[in-house]
């Protein structure tokens, strides 16, 4: 065989092979099945997180982007639809399952667009996480300024949960049935909480028992803000919580919302305060991190800045990892593209994981290496 023939039958040769192997491709472990295939890059959030743990996002829509100069982000915007898809394995409609939202008019329920997120889920393999049922804020107008009887609201309620958490049976992992019931010293809302107010306090076990009969299978949960340490309005649901399991209520679990400031210190507690509510057999959950930050005028996050608020999440999904039942972490909103927090806020915002141009902060990175150390 002359030199020249070798040469290109060794030629045909490894162009074969690299054919084949470019065809087949290197062999998929279980491990990597599992994650949704190989792994040629770094591990998304949700890749990384432990067999078991959800980590989560609202999903962006309603509420204060009604007002903002850009479209409705989740139908909309590709780029972050993909992202959603891809970091997450938990989502939370952030406004899309609200009263005001959903229920507009009296004898209308509108739920096409919390449709949308929850087959979008079910596409990406993702839990949902559903979000509100009884409320002090964003009720319709119908039904704030309605007028009605006691007799009339407790009806509206009861259809109200009976509908929504019927239409969405076994598609819910947890829902916040109770949110923001307790105000800073850990009293019930009874002033700006209509249904308190109207229906006085017997009404929250009311509505655990009809959640639970229109979906005996999703995990039912009081939520709110400032609650992540141990303080008065954190006492005042434990004590809240633990008469309606004594009475036999369903109620299953208790998660802290993680809206945080730069500006405050850290809830070095928490891991110590979940662990109580999990000591009373309950799931806990951190369902709507954010940090934000001092901007004033507009200014850009510094380095100093960004590093705190890294340390800040981190420190947050440390606390949740701590605790046995805490198995769903949930961030208010992955990009600033569409933070609430510059619009509540004042001179305040950066407060997410990816800046608006879906670049990964520090934060993002704490979260990432948090949930691969943990696994
Ligand atoms: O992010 C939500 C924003 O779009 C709404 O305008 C706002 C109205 O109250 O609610 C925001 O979400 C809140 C959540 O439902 C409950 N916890 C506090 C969240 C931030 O305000």
């Amino acid at each position: 065989m002359s030199l020249r023939t070798l040469r290109s039958l060794v030629a045909v040769a490894v162009a074969t092979a690299v054919a084949t192997t470019a065809l087949v491709g290197p062999p998929v472990t279980a491990h990597e099945a599992r994650q949704g295939g190989p792994r040629h890059h770094a591990p998304t959030l949700r890749q990384a997180a432990p067999p078991g743990f959800v980590i989560g996002s609202a999903v962006a829509g309603g509420g204060h982007h009604v007002d903002q100069p850009y479209p409705d982000p989740f139908p909309n915007d590709r780029v972050y639809r993909h992202l959603l898809g891809k970091e997450f394995s938990s989502v939370s409609p952030e406004n899309q399952m609200k009263w005001e939202f959903i229920h507009p008019e009296r004898d209308t329920y509108r739920f096409g667009p919390a449709d949308a997120i929850v087959r979008f889920a079910r596409q990406h393999h993702q839990v949902v996480r559903g979000h509100t049922l009884l409320w002090h804020n964003q009720n319709p107008s119908w039904l704030t300024e309605g007028d009605f009887t006691a007799t009339e609201l407790r009806q509206i309620l009861r259809d109200h949960v009976f509908t929504v958490v019927g239409h969405y049976r076994g598609r819910i992992q947890q829902w916040d049935v109770a949110n923001e019931m307790l105000d800073g010293s850990g009293q019930l809302r009874t002033t700006d909480n209509l249904w308190l107010r109207e229906l006085g306090p017997g009404i929250i076990a009311d509505v655990f028992r009809w959640a639970h009969r229109a979906d005996p299978h999703a995990q039912l949960f009081f939520n709110d803000y400032g609650v992540e340490g141990v303080n008065a309005k954190s006492d005042g649901y434990l004590s809240l919580i633990s008469d309606l399991l004594a009475d036999g209520v369903p109620v299953d679990g208790f998660s802290v919302q993680g809206h945080l400031s730069t500006r405050y210190g850290f809830p070095d507690d928490l891991a110590a305060n979940l662990q109580r509510f999990a000591d009373l057999g309950l799931e806990t959950a951190v369902t709507e991190v954010d940090v934000r930050m001092d901007l004033p005028g507009g200014a850009e996050p510094t380095g100093a800045q960004l590093a705190q608020q890294a340390d800040y999440y981190q420190r947050m999904l440390e606390g949740c990892l701590a605790v046995d039942t805490c198995r769903s972490f949930t961030v208010w909103g992955f990009t600033d593209k569409y933070s609430w927090v510059p619009v509540f806020f004042p001179d305040e915002g950066a407060a997410t994981i990816m800046t608006g141009d879906f670049e990964r902060k520090p934060a993002y990175y704490a979260l990432r290496s948090t949930l691969a150390d943990a696994t």
